[in-house]
C-alpha cells in the first residue's frame, strides 16, 4: 500500500494524467504541456508509467519485455500496481505536497483499459488494486487522447527503432477495444476526464489540451508559482 502517512499530508499541487492507445501522442503532448506550465513560472514534474521511480523502472523492464506475460493479465495488473505504489511514494506524492504540477504519461486508467477491459481481469480486482495503490492520489485531470487505432499503430510503427513491446504486439482488434475502453472511462467520469481529438497536428492537439487545462485548473493557474 502507498505509505499511509502520505495520505494525511496536504496536497497542494495538481496532478494531470494523459491516457490513450499506442502512438496517440501522449509523450509529445506531455512535453509540450510541461513547457507551457513551466513558462508560467510553476514547477512541473514530468513522469510516466510504468516507471517514474527506480523500483518502478525495474518493473517496467520486466513487464514490457513480456517476461511476466505467461503469468497472465491479473498478475500483470498486480505488477503495474506494485510499480505504481513506489512511483506515488517516491515521486508523485512528494511533488504534489510541495505544490508542483505533476504530469504523468499513463496511470491507473491504463490498468483499467489494458488489464481490465482488454485483459478481462475481474473488475473487482482492478478496483481493489486501484484503491490500494492509488489511494487519495487520483488525478485532478485526465486527458484522453483519442484517435483511430490504425492511425496510432502506424505512428508507433514509424517511430519504432527496436523490437515491438508486449502490448504493441497485440492485434488491431485489441487496440480498437482499448480505444473504446478509454472512451468509456471518460464517459463515466466526465468531471475528471476530457477527450481530446488526437488525430490533429501536434500543435492543434497541444492547443486543445491547453484550453482544457485552463478551463479545469483555472484556480491553480491563477495562483503565483510556489504558492499553488
Ligand atoms: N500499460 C498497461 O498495460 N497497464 C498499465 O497500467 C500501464 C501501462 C501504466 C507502456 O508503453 C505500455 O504499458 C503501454 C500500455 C501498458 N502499451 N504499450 N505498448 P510505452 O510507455 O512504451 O508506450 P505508450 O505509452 O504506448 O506510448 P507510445 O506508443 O510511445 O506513444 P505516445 O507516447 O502516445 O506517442 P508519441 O511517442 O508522442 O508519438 C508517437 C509518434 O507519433 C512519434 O513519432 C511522434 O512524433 C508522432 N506524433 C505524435 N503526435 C503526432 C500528431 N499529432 N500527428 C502526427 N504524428 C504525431
Amino acid at each position: 500500500m502507498t505509505d499511509p502517512s502520505l495520505h494525511n499530508q496536504p496536497r497542494r499541487g495538481r496532478f494531470i494524467t494523459l491516457e490513450g492507445g499506442e502512438g496517440a501522442g501522449k509523450s509529445t503532448q506531455v512535453k509540450l504541456l510541461a513547457e507551457h506550465i513551466r513558462s508560467l513560472g510553476f514547477e512541473c514534474v514530468v513522469t510516466r508509467e510504468p516507471g517514474g521511480s527506480p523500483v518502478a523502472e525495474q518493473l517496467r523492464e520486466v513487464i514490457l519485455s513480456g517476461a511476466a506475460a505467461p503469468l497472465g493479465p491479473a498478475a500483470e495488473a498486480v505488477l503495474f500496481s506494485a510499480a505504481r505504489i513506489d512511483h506515488i511514494t517516491q515521486t508523485i506524492a512528494p511533488a504534489l505536497q510541495r505544490g508542483a504540477f505533476v504530469i504523468c504519461d499513463r496511470f491507473a486508467d491504463s490498468t483499467r483499459a489494458y488489464q481490465g477491459a482488454q485483459g478481462k481481469v475481474d473488475q473487482a480486482l482492478i478496483s481493489a488494486l486501484e484503491k490500494v495503490a492509488v489511494g487519495p492520489y487520483r488525478p485532478d485531470l485526465t486527458l484522453v487522447l483519442d484517435l483511430p487505432a490504425e492511425t496510432g499503430l502506424a505512428r508507433a510503427h514509424q517511430r519504432r527503432t527496436g523490437a515491438v513491446d508486449r502490448f504493441e504486439a497485440e492485434g488491431l482488434a485489441f487496440h480498437q477495444g482499448l480505444r473504446e475502453a478509454f472512451l468509456e472511462i471518460a464517459r463515466k467520469e466526465p468531471h475528471r476526464c476530457a477527450v481530446i481529438d488526437a488525430s490533429q497536428s501536434p500543435d492543434e492537439v497541444g492547443s486543445a489540451i491547453w484550453d482544457v487545462v485552463q478551463e479545469r485548473l483555472s484556480s491553480a493557474l491563477a495562483r503565483k508559482a510556489q504558492t499553488l
